[in-house]
């Protein structure tokens, strides 16, 4: 049987369908959904959650005129395949595949770019605003989870929104969790919500009743008014958003597609600002996912059948051995505190909170808190240890500086997926940490070569002062001996890992591994390379890099972070301020430009940072500089100096991932 989601015009053809049809392209597009994802992988449990949602937005509005903006767009899945990209689902997070995000660039029906969280109602207010500037006429919709509405961010713009008063929609698609179950007030609040229905309807029996009551005076036409008022605060189950200057709809039952429906309806018909929380399961409609829901959020591939998720063979990820050294440290120093933002299981920070509950905080969505949260411990001497994605912790950079650097707290940022992510892509690729990190005064950036670097420089971080940053990547460890005692990181200090005379590799974190596999690659063309490990952006060694500079006269270096203002650039702000401008770099590190999404090797080897393409590099390196040594003697024989020709040889390699300090 052909299935309606493959015949039919998408996202037109939703308005001529019957309810039992709509039903039946919910249910197709769960199994198409299913199906993709085992093979993909991608955030499943979300988007299964809120597919009615998006049958029945769409089947009301009409995209693209009308805007639809979701909050982080993980859930987003079936709005997709509602847009015209069923065709190339099987394309998703894939390497030149659609983006698991919405993104303006793949349809005009992506209202806007999400992938952070708690942004969707500020990018609606804009539009609505700007849609009332320019007298147009259409209805803007932001959906939100209940998890991302922890973010503080959401409040300010419905605080903007109940003031603006102008026309949106808010969808708030409550499942009662974020990626593990939602934490705090507002989740305490939206749970009494859930499971008093019974009161709006009191509510609005007892309201129709006293309008009910026939030409009453002006006086006790008052008293009815504030009546109403104080039976409002007593019993409206939206009281909070209703505050926020919101009418406030629901709670109805997110996977009713009609009442979801005439319920977006009767919101276009109020005006002004609308609330419409809606109640959905997460994992909807595939046991395995709706059992497990925190599993489920995000996955690899999985078997269909039994729900088995592929496991990935091979040593433990940088993610379980901090979580392991930190609670481990934690054993034998009362001080130690961590804190996460909603990701206590991404962060490996699930074990410390089972072992130290108390000592424990997982604040929301909320890492500008997070981060101010900590400042606020370490100034009483306790030490923070806060886990938060390189990706996120952009969010709260203000607090890094003025809460935490300006007072030189002690606190230790663990940045986990620094560098490239895969398939999430842009809005989650760590690339920007070692960059926006080395510029704040009094900041210790590291990152590790490997596991057993990881443990020594956490318990290194612990005893040092001031705000301490390790940064380490989303992947599996080099299969090291982690755990076990190793020698302590001293502050400032790189190791000379290998020896060599013709170039020297200077390297830093996940890069450390693939210069000294090059260096290999490259003994056996008979160029003999040192390798740097540089351990520290910030502070640099700068002895040693001088050392290997002078030693070599040619210096590659490489990072897994952007090419502006990283490792690259403090290795040449050190030559530059000791008059080593005659020093031919090749720098290899992430462009200056957004990464796409796909696996991390593929992404690897896209922006030039493999250990073949390091080798390259300093082949290239050598091979320049032998030329230039050649044109050198020829020109101290002519008169004529090519030290500018050395440095532009060194800038012809690569064009993508490359830059070239002179
Ligand atoms: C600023 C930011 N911090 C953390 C995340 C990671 N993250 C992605 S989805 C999610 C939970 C969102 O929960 P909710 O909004 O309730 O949506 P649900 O997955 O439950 O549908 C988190 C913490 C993020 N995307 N953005």
């Amino acid at each position: 049987m052909v299935r309606l989601l493959d015949s039919l015009n998408l996202p037109q053809d939703l308005k001529r369908l019957s309810l039992n049809d709509l039903a039946q392209l919910a249910s197709e597009i769960r199994g198409e959904i299913i199906q993709t994802v085992s093979r993909t992988g991608g955030h499943l449990a979300p988007s299964l959650g809120a597919v009615d949602l998006a049958i029945a937005l769409h089947t009301v509005l009409d995209s693209p005129r009308d805007k639809i903006i979701w909050d982080v767009g993980h859930q987003a899945y079936a709005h997709k395949l509602l847009t015209g990209r069923r065709s190339a689902f099987d394309t998703l997070r894939q390497f030149g595949g659609i983006s698991g995000f919405p993104r303006r660039d793949e349809s005009p029906h992506d209202a806007f770019n999400t992938g952070h969280s708690s942004t969707s109602i500020s990018a609606a207010l804009g539009m609505a605003k700007a849609r009332d500037l320019k007298a147009e006429d259409f209805t803007v919709v932001a959906v939100i989870g209940d998890g991302s509405l922890t973010g503080g961010m959401a409040f300010e713009a419905l605080n903007h929104a109940g003031h603006l008063k102008t026309d949106l929609i808010v969808v708030l698609n409550d499942n009662e969790m974020s990626i593990s179950p939602n934490v705090g007030a507002l989740a305490s609040y939206l749970a009494r919500l859930r499971t008093e229905p019974r009161l709006l309807k009191l509510r609005q029996d007892i309201e129709r009743v006293l309008e009910g009551i026939p030409r009453i005076g002006k006086d006790l036409a008052e008293s009815v008014r504030r009546l109403k008022g104080s039976l409002k605060y007593l019993v409206v189950p939206g009281m909070l958003f209703e505050s926020l200057g919101f009418t406030y709809l629901g709670p109805l039952d997110g996977h009713d597609i009609p009442s979801i429906m005439r319920t977006v309806e009767d919101a276009r018909a109020k005006g002004g600002p609308v609330l419409i929380h809606v109640i959905t399961k997460k994992g909807r409609g595939y046991a395995p996912a709706e059992g497990d829901p925190r599993r489920f959020h995000g996955v690899g591939r999985f078997d269909v059948a039994s729900g088995e998720l592929s496991r990935s063979q091979g040593p433990p990820t940088c993610t379980q051995v901090f979580g392991e050294t930190i609670a481990r440290l934690a054993a034998s120093d009362p001080r130690i505190v961590a804190i996460t933002a909603a990701m206590p299981d991404g962060t490996g920070l699930d074990l410390f909170g089972r072992l130290y509950p108390d000592r424990f905080f997982d604040v929301g969505i909320a890492e500008q808190h997070a981060v101010t949260l900590a400042a606020g411990l370490a100034s009483q001497g306790l030490v923070p240890v806060a886990a938060i994605y390189s990706t996120f912790l952009q969010r709260a950079y203000d607090q890094i500086v003025h809460d935490v650097a300006l007072q030189g707290l002690h606190v230790l940022f663990a940045v986990d997926r620094a560098g490239l992510v895969g398939e999430d892509g842009p809005t989650h690729h760590g690339a920007f940490d070692l960059a926006y990190l080395r510029i704040v005064p009094g900041m210790t950036v590291m990152a590790p070569a490997d596991e057993e670097e990881l443990v020594a420089m956490l318990s290194s971080a612990i005893a040092m002062d001031g705000p301490v940053a390790v940064r380490y990547p989303r992947s599996q460890g080099w299969g090291q001996a982690a755990l076990r005692p190793c020698s302590p990181i001293e502050r400032g200090r790189g190791v000379l890992v290998r020896d060599g005379g013709d170039v020297a590799i200077v390297a830093i974190g996940s890069m450390v591994h693939p210069s000294i596999e090059a260096a290999g690659l490259l003994e056996r063309e008979g160029i003999h390379a040192a390798v740097v490990n540089a351990r520290f952006a910030k502070p640099l060694d700068d002895g040693l890099i001088s050392q290997v500079a002078g030693d070599c006269g040619r210096l590659v270096v490489v990072e897994e972070g952007t090419c502006v203002g990283g490792l690259g650039s403090a290795v040449a702000e050190v030559l530059a301020g000791q008059g080593g401008a005659s020093i031919p770099i090749r720098h290899l590190a992430l462009p200056d430009r957004f990464v796409e999404h796909g696996s991390r090797e593929v992404l690897l080897a896209t922006c030039g940072l493999t250990a073949h393409d390091i080798a390259r590099a300093a082949t290239d390196l050598c091979r320049g500089g032998k030329r230039a040594a050649r044109r050198r003697r020829d020109s101290s024989r002519t008169g004529h100096d090519d030290m500018a020709a050395a440095g532009a040889e060194a800038t012809k390699y690569g064009a993508m991932s490359f830059r070239h300090f002179s």
